[in-house]
């Protein structure tokens, strides 16, 4: 299919660059550095033979979220998002943006929202699950109530927030202990970003705003597997403080992208789970390929008509991209 639109493609500013790098001597990581930083150059190539036609841009992990110092988060989102504004700037024909943001204050983030959204033309945010705030040993989540006004604005705009994973902090790893090849891509980031989406969808954000549209990638981050178990057991145990079952929240108020998860049947699930019109694709660039992404998915087996709107018309309508 050509003019695809792949919407989580991360790139990396001279201060981010090195942070998605695991481990530096690996041949897989050693590239990863020089991909995030070059964006017109092989992304571009990469891009024509894959048949992408734009994608939605946005920082690397951890990016603002592991900056503890307040005051510092939020002068980096500033420089980040101002990068990103050249690059598009440059090449609106191929690339739009979503907002890194420094939800370690959750004024400031709204702010720079509003900021990126109405002077610098961006299409969202993406943040990259919780932020450490104060100390480098504190993880914030969401749903906590100081993110009520955040939330507002964020509907109040009308764009999408997309929930990104991230590394979880090695004090709060327990579970991996003597396993550490766990930790990160292979399965600690869908588990960190489930946890995330299933306290905002618990702690009764969407019925006080109804409208939010938050996006989450891989696929679902394996909600989607488990949301008829989750409800099911929900009924027989209450105390949350939410109206609805997580399976409304769920179909109403997110979006699933395919990024980094290139398997048909987990597709297949994911467009019964929430419908062909809340499936877009995307393929996390540099971290996975965009050839490898493109094959399958061009190939998938799908219905045509769906693969046209998971491929680009849900992404136009869901970003506002023309
Ligand atoms: C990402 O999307 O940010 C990412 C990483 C590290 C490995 C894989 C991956 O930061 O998708
Ligand atoms: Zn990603």
């Amino acid at each position: 299919m050509q003019g695809k639109i792949a919407v989580e493609e991360h790139f990396a500013t001279g201060a981010t660059a090195s942070k998605s790098v695991r481990f530096p001597q690996d041949p897989y990581w050693s590239g990863i550095e020089g991909k995030l930083v070059d964006l017109f150059d092989r992304r571009l190539a990469e891009m024509d033979a894959s048949g992408i036609g734009c994608a939605v841009l946005s920082l690397n992990a951890n990016g603002i979220q592991e900056i503890p110092e307040i005051a510092k988060a939020v002068e980096l989102a500033r420089e980040a998002n101002n990068a990103l504004a050249a690059v598009v700037a440059k090449r609106g024909d191929r690339f739009a943006a979503l907002a890194a943001l420094p939800m370690q204050d959750a004024q400031a983030a709204a702010a720079e929202l509003e900021r990126c959204v109405r002077d610098l033309k961006f299409k969202g945010a993406l943040v990259n699950g919780f932020s450490q705030v104060g100390s480098a040993d504190s993880a914030v989540y969401y749903d906590l109530p100081q993110y009520r006004p955040f939330w507002a604005e964020v509907e109040r705009l009308g764009v999408p927030f997309y929930l990104h994973p991230r590394y979880s902090l090695p004090s709060r790893r327990q579970r991996y202990e003597g396993h550490p090849w766990l930790i990160g891509s292979p399965w600690d980031f869908a588990e960190e970003t489930a946890i995330h989406s299933l306290r905002l969808m618990g702690c009764g954000l969407f019925d006080d705003y109804p409208k939010l549209k938050i996006v989450i990638g891989h696929l679902g981050e394996r909600i989607p597997f488990d949301l008829w178990r989750l409800d099911h057991r929900l009924s027989k145990l209450p105390g949350r403080p939410a109206k609805r079952t997580m399976a409304e929240y769920f179909r109403n108020n997110f979006y699933i992208t395919t990024s980094g998860n290139f398997c048909t049947q987990s597709l297949i699930h994911a467009i019964l789970t929430v419908g062909a019109d809340r499936v877009l694709f995307a393929v996390d660039y540099p971290f996975e390929d965009h050839a490898q992404a493109a094959t399958w998915f061009d190939a998938a087996e799908i219905a045509e008509h769906d693969r046209i709107k998971i491929g680009r018309d849900n992404a136009r309508a869901l970003f506002g991209l023309d």
